[in-house]
């Protein structure tokens, strides 16, 4: 029952209008055990629901938030891209070019991810922070490519070693 109830507390609201509905009608006790019932069909509908709110922002690994925590171009998601076999991440973003965009992403294992310059902001590489090991040339014209293929679930972080102090950070999540 306490499981139920904190279960229906995480939902939200509509857990919590169903739980005072009970409590004010507790004279009919069965009566609620069959709404409750019907509230756990609610309760699934939530479930859902919030699983997609996860994909947006609450799915987001601690690592990857703290990492990106002052990174340029990072709005607090991690834009989905898993299933497809190859994703490109633009070296060179934002206003000032000193971003990847989209600075996280979620990709499939095996996914070849390539980095393409866009000759904004100067010169840029691509280093690994933790969960890869990896470091691309230090260049600054347009259409330079560098590519990595990630086979291990993890996270991985990376920054631009010129512009690491100003926000240029990135991280890929492979799942
Ligand atoms: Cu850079």
């Amino acid at each position: 029952m306490s499981i139920t109830a904190g279960l229906a507390g995480c939902s939200g609201g509509d857990g919590d209008g169903g739980g005072d509905g009970g409590g004010d009608t507790d004279t009919t006790e069965s009566g609620d055990g069959e709404t409750d019932t019907t509230e756990g069909g609610d309760g699934e509908t939530d479930t859902t629901e919030s699983g997609d709110g996860g994909s947006d922002g609450g799915d987001v690994p601690a690592a990857v938030e703290e990492y990106l925590s002052d990174a340029n171009q990072y709005d607090g998601s991690v834009t989905d891209m898993t299933g497809s076999d190859s994703v490109t991440v633009d070296v060179g973003a934002g206003s000032d070019g000193f971003a990847f965009a989209p600075a996280a992403v979620r990709v499939s294992t095996g996914t070849e991810v390539t980095w393409e310059w866009t000759g904004e902001g100067g010169s840029h590489n691509v280093v690994a922070e933790e969960g890869g090991d990896f470091e691309s040339e230090l260049v600054g014209e347009e259409g330079h490519t560098f590519s990595q293929t990630f086979e291990e679930t993890g996270v991985v972080t990376y920054y631009c070693n010129p512009h690491r102090g100003v926000g240029m950070k990135g991280a890929i999540v492979v799942e």
